[in-house]
């Protein structure tokens, strides 16, 4: 269903009460799918609209579809959904980071053409996901954005299909893989709607038949197994088959375990080399692009990086199987960040209310957390790459109430995913002797600005500090420690032989620094890099342009940091 829809900004909040999904919206607006709508049009009302935008197209369902089951699916509606085919509601959906999709068997007309309407609300609260607020301007305006540093873009993000299957068909696939000495397991579970037999045939990387099995839930056996490994991903091929439904899933056989302060993937020590990246890029914000994919995931590997964190949501599941496919290892994170009104964000006169006081994150922000969790892991537990679960990135873990909110997503995700470790990155402000949640958790994962927000310009200091702080989590906590975050702002193209902040110079400095004390520490598991590029936030002083942080600008040229990281990671 992707191309060019109609659209509709609804300024007035008319939509609703003029009930625009009955018709052909107003206005002549064009909007291409997948892509945010801020920065197509010169437009700067649009750009930061903050309520309900419009978006049709229309569909036309071969009538070979007749008595099929037929399924509408939104890979990814930023943030909230409400989605008509013809006159009627046929899904409401919140949270833009992942997908749902719609049975809408009934509701279409094969061989004809059908009116498909989205009303698309960005509107943030604290149980927005991603969680965000908004104030009420001195102009009269309503000014929002989320408690994190990244911009609130906003549209129909990913693909959006329409597809058929058999009535009775293949619900779900669940896959785990487990290894007894060189022989691998595959424990399956297949969910159907009815109750006919299932079996299944699992094939190797060139189509080689493997073993197989009758029964919706059974293991097989894989001797001498083609292990999935960092940075070769070998994927096998499990087919189910289910009357007249077939689905296929790629199977990647690996084994992840957190042993004292060794992260091991197949038994074997890894060491992260990466960064944290934004889906974000100019004109189509933070839509969907498979070409900006494939080049990012080639300027990675140029890199000599072996290992990304999706912050800070879960990343379309294109750039999860191109992970697979190619061994890179990912930490797959949640859009629950950042709960914490500790750090400064938007105008307010006096203190920060309490995080999780009346006044901050409560009970239903919890549970969207929760869900966020359940529907991340529901999901993409099928990956190989994703080898663990970021649960939230920098919540106030040294707050009163931190630790009763982190426990019951900490244990959503132990139930339904035994296999993988779980983390939260922790933010400065909650160094060992304040933090209240790191015991809940596998890992110590640290964003870390030493030589940029705390001691800047200072970078015998920030390296003094850091060393020290280092020792002070490894002798609270027997566990890997990982740099989630470092780096420095950079203006590409400044430069000075004694390296100053924002210069280009400067940035590689400080990630030398931090990566010079990573390498020297043994608690220490690796290092990602924030960012892999420029990306956009709000309106900031500290902002010029967006965050400046990228080892490549926001159009992918490299910055000096990138070729000292290249020396550093391709030659380690
Ligand atoms: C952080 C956040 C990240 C920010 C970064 C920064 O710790 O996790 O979202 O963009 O700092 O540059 O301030």
């Amino acid at each position: 269903m992707d191309g060019v829809w109609r659209f509709a900004a609804d300024y007035s909040a008319a939509g609703h009460a003029e009930r625009w999904w009955s018709a052909e919206l107003p206005g002549t607006v064009d909007m291409p799918v997948p892509a945010s709508y801020n920065d197509l049009l010169p437009d700067e009302r649009l750009r930061d609209h903050v309520g309900l935008v419009w978006y049709q197209t229309h569909a036309r369902p071969p009538r070979s579809w007749e008595g099929r089951r037929i399924v509408l699916r939104f890979d990814g509606a930023a943030h909230d959904a409400t989605v008509w085919v013809g006159d009627t509601i046929a899904a409401r959906h919140t949270g833009g980071f992942l997908p749902f999709e719609v049975d809408v068997t009934d509701l279409l007309a094969c061989g004809e053409r059908n009116r498909i309407t989205v009303a698309l609300s960005n509107e943030l609260s604290f149980s927005s996901m991603p969680p965000g607020r908004s104030h009420r301007t001195p102009a009269g305006t309503v000014s929002q954005a989320l408690t994190a540093d990244y911009f609130n873009y906003t549209g129909l993000h990913r693909h959006v299909w329409l597809y058929a299957t058999p009535a009775d068909h293949i619900e779900d696939v669940a896959v785990r893989t487990r290894l007894d000495g060189s022989t691998g397991l595959i424990d399956y579970d297949v969910t159907i709607s009815g109750s006919a037999e299932v079996s299944v045939r699992l094939r190797d990387a060139q189509g080689g038949h493997v073993s197989s099995a009758v029964g919706a839930a059974s293991t097989l056996e894989v001797p001498e197994a083609h292990l999935w490994e960092p940075g070769a991903g070998y994927l096998y091929r499990l087919e189910v088959e289910y009357g007249q439904d077939i689905y296929e899933v790629p199977v990647g056989i690996r084994t992840i375990e957190v042993d004292g302060r060794r992260f091991l993937i197949n038994g074997k020590p890894f060491t992260f080399k990466g960064v944290g990246r934004h889906e974000d890029s100019p004109i189509r914000g933070r839509g969907h692009d498979d070409a900006l994919m494939v080049h990012d995931f080639a300027l990675l590997d140029w890199l000599g990086a072996n290992s990304l964190r999706t912050t800070h949501y879960p990343y379309p599941e294109e750039a999860l199987d191109y992970a697979d496919r190619h061994g890179v290892v990912v930490i797959d994170e949640t859009a629950a960040g950042m709960v914490n009104l500790a750090m400064d964000f938007g105008p307010r006169t006096g203190p920060p209310p309490e995080t999780f006081g009346p006044e901050g994150f409560g009970a239903e922000a919890r549970d969207a957390c929760v869900r966020a969790a359940r529907e991340l892991i529901e999901r993409d537990r099928n990956h190989p790459s994703v080898v663990m679960w970021c649960l939230s990135n920098e919540p106030d873990s040294a707050a009163d109430g931190a630790r009763e909110f982190l426990a019951p997503i900490v244990a959503e995700a132990r139930a339904l995913d035994p296999t993988r470790p779980v983390c939260f990155t922790n933010v400065f402000l909650a160094p060992p002797e304040r933090d209240r949640i790191t015991d809940l958790f596998d890992m110590v994962c640290l964003n870390r600005y030493q030589g940029w927000y705390v001691n800047g310009g200072d970078l015998a200091s920030a390296e003094l500090e850091l060393r020290a702080e280092l020792d002070r989590w490894a002798e609270r906590y027997d566990k890997p420690i990982l740099i989630t975050e470092c780096g420095a702002d950079s203006l590409a193209g400044l430069h000075e032989t004694a390296p100053t902040m924002w210069t280009e110079e400067y940035q590689s400095a400080v990630i030398a620094m931090v990566a010079r004390v990573a390498e020297q520490h043994d608690a220490v598991a690796g290092q990602h890099v924030w960012s892999f590029a420029d990306f956009l936030t709000r309106q900031e002083v500290i902002r010029p342009g967006g965050n400046l942080k990228g080892l490549f600008t926001r159009d992918r040229k490299p910055k000096a940091a990138a070729f000292d990281l290249r020396r550093r990671w391709i030659e380690s």
